[in-house]
Formats: C-alpha cells, structure tokens, sequence
C-alpha cells in the first residue's frame, strides 16, 4: 500500500485536528509520557540536569529521522527494484537501521550479569562525621544513589532465585564525586587474593564443555574449587544457609566486605584514620524463601526479585536500608580481638564492633530504561571521595585493578564515565581527553599542568586548597618482595564454625539440606568426600547430617579448630516482629462468595502495607471486584500467605494450599472453607493455620506475617 504524501498529517503541524484514529500505528500525536519518562533527555536518568546542547539527543520533537536527523516517510518497508523485486543497496534507511541493530547489545559482565536496579536517596546522620570528612557523610546532607543488585554467577537471562551471592552495589552521586561500594549480600569472599579471582569464577560457572549448568554451584568443579581452597569455605557455607535465596532484594543485607579507611582532616591540617567495615540493614528485615520455593519461582517467574524491586517501587513501597559501620583502631597490626581485618574471609562479630547507623538510604524510582542505567551502570572500588580511602586487603587490591578494565572492554573505551548514569553530579575538570566514545566538546589548548595557556586551570587543590582525596601517609612492612600471605590468613575453619553454631536450629537444618542437596548434584565420588573432611572441621553434626544424606561415612576432622562464641547477630530468624509492607496475599474466592466479605479482607489487608491478590476461577470480575489471578495463573510462590473464603476443591488451588504450607507460609480458611483441609493433608490445628469468619482470618494472617514465615511447622 502506498501513502498520498498529503494525506498523512504530521502531528504538531498547522491543520485541523484528525478525527478519532482506531488503527495506533497511524500517525498521531505522541502518547503522554508515562511518570518515570518525563520527555527528551535534559536530565540525565539520575535526574541531574545535563549541562550542555549536545547532552540532549535522544527523542527531540515528534517525526521519526534517520540518526542524523533527517525526517523518514517510511520504516516499514525497504527498499525494493519492483514491488517483488530484490532489496536495493542503497537503501541507507534499511543499512543504518539493520546495522544498529545489530550492534544493539554489548557483552554481559563476566560476574553479575543477570541484575535489577533502583534510584534512591542516602541521608546522612552525622554519626561518621567523627571519622571521616566525606561531604556526604555530614549531618543532614542528601545524596543521590543508584543501586544494582545482581546474582553472580548466571547470565543475563538467568533466574533470579538460584543459590548464589547476590551482589549490593551502591553509587553514591556525592557533591565530591561519585562514592562507589561494591558489596556483596554475605560479609565475606571466597578467596584472599584477587589472583585467584579467574580460578574461582571458572569453577563456579557452567562446564566449559556443555555449558551447563546455568546459574547455579550445584555441580563438580565449583565444589573442587571450594574443597580445595578451604578459604572459600566459609563464604561457601552462608552460600548454603537461606542467604544464598533471598526473598527479596529488599530484605537482604549489603556488606562491604573489605576493611575501608576513613581519614578526616584534623583542624590542624593533619589527617586522623580509622578503620571500618560498611554495612547495610534491611529495615524489612533479612528474609529468604524456602529451597523447593526457589526452584519452583525459577520457573514460574524468573524474573521474581527484579519483578519484585519495581513493583515495590511503583506502589511507593519504597525500600530502606540504615548504613552502618564498624570501627577498628587504624592500629599497625590492622587486627581486631586477633581478627585479621585485611582478611576478607573473616567477619568481625556484631558483638565484638556494635553497627554504628550513619545514614539512612531509601529507593524510591525505577529505572526507566534498563539498558541506559541498569546495564551500562559501571561501578569500581576506585571511585573514592575525599575521606574514604582503601587498605591493602590483597582482594581489594586486585579490585582496584579489575574493574576500570572491564568497563573500558565492556563499555567500548574509557569514556564510559561520560554516560548519563555514570555521571558525576559534581563539577568535573580532568585533564583526560578524546578516545572512543568521547562525547564532549573540550575547550581550551592546554590539557597539560602546568600550563600557562589555559590561564593555568585546572589547578590541584594544593594550589586552590579546599578538601580533597589524599593519600594518606602509610608505613610499610620492611619485609621481602614476595608471593606469600600472612599466616593468620592460614585458619579456614574456624569463622565457617561460628556462622553455624550461631544459627538457630531451623536455620541450621535449611543448610544441612543445601549441602546434600549441592553435593547430591556432584558426581566425582573424590570431591564429596573431600567436601565432608570439610565439614567435619567445621562441625561434626553437620557433616554427620551430610555424610548420611550422600550414603557415605563422615570422616574424623584433621584440623583442630578452636571453639567459638556464637554471634546470635547473624541469625535471620529472630523475635522481630517485621514490617510486612509490599508483601502479598491471595484471596481464593468463587463466584458465590460473599463480596462484602472480601471487600473488606482486601481493605484490612492495603491498610497494613500489604498487596492482596483476589483469586478466582476466572479473571474480570466476581461479585463486582477485580480478579486478579484465575486459578489457572495463579501460583503459591508469589504468595507470602494464603486466604480462603470458598470452598473450591478446584485441584489447582489445592494444590496451591500444599506449596503454601511445605512453604510455612500462613493460612487462613473461613469457616465453611474449612473442610477442604483435610484433601489438602493440612489439620486445622497445625501451626500458622487460622480459621474463623473472614475479618478473623485476615487478622490472624496479619499477625502471622511478621514472622515472615511459620517456622514451627519445620519441626525443629
Ligand atoms: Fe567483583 C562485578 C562485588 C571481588 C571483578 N563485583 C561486581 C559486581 C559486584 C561485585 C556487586 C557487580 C557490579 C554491578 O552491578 O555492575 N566483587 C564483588 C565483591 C567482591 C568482588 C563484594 C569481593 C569482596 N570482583 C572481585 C574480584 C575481582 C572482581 C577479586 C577481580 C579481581 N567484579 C569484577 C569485574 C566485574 C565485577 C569483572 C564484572 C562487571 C563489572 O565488574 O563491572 O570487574
């Protein structure tokens, strides 16, 4: 079909208004933009206002053009010699369109591909101000942030759910330049040494033969690596523990891992240090799901955490988190209570350094383009601001290495930091110039200091004065040039023992089974047994547990690892009655269900923060409310807890009712639901299930909800 020229009514142009169009592919004017699209690019995604014309390119007025601006009357068809003639080579159109596409995608990064992100605010409470001059550290001052969780080991199309690490990386857009912390969601890493970074991650990931299996450490060579390299054992074991299945991005802890140095400047000019380790506290609480939960989510919703994190957001649920550090004296032997703290497999217990809150962190705007901000996000422990500065943590070492090269590879060049979501929300005079990429316009002839030139800027702030990054003066050990590492770095065990020991015995169980199940998957006889001498030095009940789960004999431990003190703060399972905002809940209704009842069980539900899902045996409406499930999409994994208020003996929704109990999640049935129980296998009397008239059953179930789940029923 072809268009008269004069027919097609540019929008924007003089004219009288087109009638009503059904057809939406035919010109019109744009659509409203959605909230989080506020029109053409003048501010940068982070909300910065770009500084200069050329910042602004993308989305400008209303035709569609060519990349250089050139308007185009067509983009549906190519260029053809006859209606069923061969594609013409000249057809420029076609050439820049099919070319960009297929240079659309960049390589994933080679750990954390697969991740979510969110903007927010960080408000500092002036806490740190006695360590550290950091801006944006001082009482009162508004940061802007942009965080990016992630699994590690999976690609960027991988399920969220797996067991694994999950990666907390945080920019900190400060009024001194951007502040980067990338953390991780367990305080401690695998290996000591950043030369050992290649070597862990190949054994994590898929078989280099089949490249299988995706996401995931239940197979032979991550456990080669991690029985071999004891080191990685206690990283390993809160990899185990219900840590490496988070329920939610919210509800998971951030750690920095490493030991960071704060440094302020004295009023005497000179510069006072102390060492920290940085921590992030869920206000929601640290929660995880249950391992069949899990496995289930990973194929029903793989996108479940990153679904999760924006759906939270939109509803203005916004996630919180307090910023924390521990304090450690800035002492030449850099230990705490004989704790190596340049040792990142060691923790130093809550108990031995209380958390001191130093500010309060809050996400509270998606993304509105995951490609822009999500992927190109570049982050790197270099990104330091004046007051924060690094030690010689070999790992964090290596970081420092790793990270500006893989943007420059994964980025295409090292202007990277000239994308809108790398942006500094500083003023930047830097004397970097060109390369690939470059996409501003340099003034002046002299990028050179000193220059006489260019009127001698920029100058360095010994020159101007003012605040800035300062290497602090360090003593070095008068010791050989060496491959070697110190030998407190030589106890494996003994940290692994203390997270176990610490756990409650629900907590405990859930790890005993993640072990059989890991080593159930590893076929090499050699390395399960290997895995169990392991586990007998970290404790002989667990790798009793384990041994008996694999049909093998638990062997006699062959280190003599000391006794520790439990450190009850890395319990997940505590007397804290948690917030419940954002969690959901399915109503199951039918078409006879009274909808006053239900009306009012959705009411009590919104009032307490909560999302309740009506769930029906079809969608559109029942007694005049909104389905928001048929029975035949609805799944118990979304779910933290069930309502019913029919007796639907559909197989489905019983169904629905096993899962949610295996789950411990709480139950509410109405009276006359109540008899279905029995077909589910569930007696009324069983913990977390509550009966009763339907206001009754929604309270029960709100009060079951901070708990996060009914850990009772496990039997331990
Ligand atoms: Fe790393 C990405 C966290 C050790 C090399 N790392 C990356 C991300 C997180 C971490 C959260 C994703 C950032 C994002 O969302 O873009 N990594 C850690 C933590 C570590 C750690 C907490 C230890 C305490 N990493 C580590 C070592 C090396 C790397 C020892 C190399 C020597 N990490 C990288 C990388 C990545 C990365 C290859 C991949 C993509 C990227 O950097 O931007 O450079």
């Amino acid at each position: 079909m072809t268009a008269d020229a004069d027919s097609i009514k540019i929008p924007g142009a003089p004219g009288p208004e087109p009638a009503p169009l059904d057809e939406p592919t035919q010109p019109r004017g744009p659509l409203p933009p959605k909230p989080d699209q506020s029109g053409p690019d003048t501010y940068t995604p982070t909300g910065a206002p770009t500084t200069t014309p050329q910042d602004a390119v993308a989305q400008q007025g209303e035709r569609l053009t060519t990349a250089q601006g050139a308007p185009l009357r067509d983009t549906d068809h190519s260029l053809k010699a006859g209606r069923r003639g061969p594609v013409l080579l000249q057809d420029h159109h076609l050439r820049e369109k099919i070319t960009h596409f297929d240079h659309e995608r960049i390589p994933e990064r080679v750990v954390h591909a697969r991740g979510a992100a969110a903007h927010g605010v960080f408000v500092a409470n002036g806490e740190a101000e006695r360590y550290t001059s950091a801006a944006f550290l001082k009482a009162g001052t508004t940061t802007e942030t942009f965080v990016r969780f992630s699994t590690v080991l999976g690609s960027r199309g991988s399920a969220d759910t797996v067991r694994d690490t999950r990666g907390f990386a945080t920019k900190f857009y400060t009024s001194e330049g951007v502040y980067d912390l990338v953390g991780n969601n367990i305080p401690v890493f695998f290996i000591q040494d950043a030369i050992k970074f290649p070597d862990i991650i190949h054994a994590g990931k898929p078989h280099p033969d089949r490249e299988i299996p995706q996401a995931q450490s239940a197979h032979d060579t991550f456990w080669d690596f991690v029985s071999l390299h004891t080191e990685a054992q206690h990283h390993t074991i809160w990899n185990m523990s219900d840590r490496g299945i988070p329920r939610s991005y919210r509800m998971m802890q951030g750690f920095g891992i490493h030991t960071f140095r704060l440094v302020k400047t004295e009023a005497d000019g000179s510069l006072a240090t102390t060492l920290v380790k940085f921590h992030w506290r869920p206000r929601l609480g640290t929660h995880a799901v249950t391992w069949e939960e899990a496995q289930l989510i990973s194929g029903k919703d793989p996108d479940f955490h990153r679904r999760d994190l924006a759906d939270a957001i939109e509803a203005g649920a916004y996630p919180e988190w307090d910023f924390g550090i521990q304090v450690f004296p800035d002492t030449e032997d850099q230990t705490f209570h004989g704790i190596d703290l340049l040792d990142p497999t060691k923790i130093v217990p809550e108990e031995l350094a209380p958390i001191v809150v130093v500010g309060t962190m809050t996400l509270n705007r998606n993304p509105s383009n995951y490609f822009a901000e999500t992927e190109q996000v570049a982050f790197h422990p270099g990104h330091l601001v004046p007051g924060i500065d690094v030690t010689s943590d070999p790992l964090l070492q290596g970081r420092l290495f790793s990270y500006l090269d893989t943007q420059i590879s994964r980025l295409g060049g090292p202007n990277f930091g000239q994308l809108p979501i790398n942006r500094p929300h500083a003023e930047i005079n830097d004397m970097l110039r060109d390369g690939m990429h470059q996409t501003v316009v340099h003034r002046g002839v002299a990028p050179y200091h000193p220059n006489s030139l260019d009127g001698g800027c920029p100058f360095p702030a010994m020159v101007t004065g003012g605040e800035a990054f300062t290497d602090v003066p360090q003593p070095i050990q008068q010791d050989v040039v060496t491959r070697e590492q110190p030998a407190s770095f030589d106890d494996h065990f003994s940290q692994a023992r203390l997270f176990y020991r610490s756990l409650t015995p629900v907590e405990q169980l859930h790890v005993k089974q993640a072990y059989a199940f890991e080593l159930g998957k590893v076929y090499e006889q050699a390395i399960k047994e290997r895995q169990l001498q392991c586990l007998a030095n970290i404790d002989a009940e667990l790798c009793a547990f384990v041994a008996n789960e694999l049909g093998l004999p638990a062997p006699a431990p062959t280190e003599v690892v000391p006794d520790v003190e439990i450190s009850p703060a890395l319990r997940m399972v505590t007397d804290v009655a948690w917030p419940a905002d954002g969690r959901q809940v399915g109503i199951v209704v039918d078409d006879d269900t009274d909808a006053s009842a239900v009306a009012s069980v959705r009411e009590t539900l919104h009032a307490a923060g909560v999302t309740p899902l009506v769930i029906a045996p079809h969608g559109g409406k029942v007694g005049g409310l909104d389905v928001q499930r048929s029975f035949h999409t609805a799944t118990s994994v979304e779910l933290d807890a069930v309502i019913v208020l029919a007796p639907a003996v559909d197989p489905r929704v019983l169904e629905l009712l096993r899962e949610a109990f295996r789950h411990d999640k709480a139950i509410g049935v109405s009276s006359d639901a109540e008899p279905l129980l029995p077909d589910v296998g569930v007696p009324a009397t069983a913990p977390g299930v509550v009966t009763g008239d339907a206001a009754a059953v929604a309270a029960g179930v709100l009060d079951l909800l901070p708990a996060h789940r009914v850990w009772a029923r496990e039997g331990v």
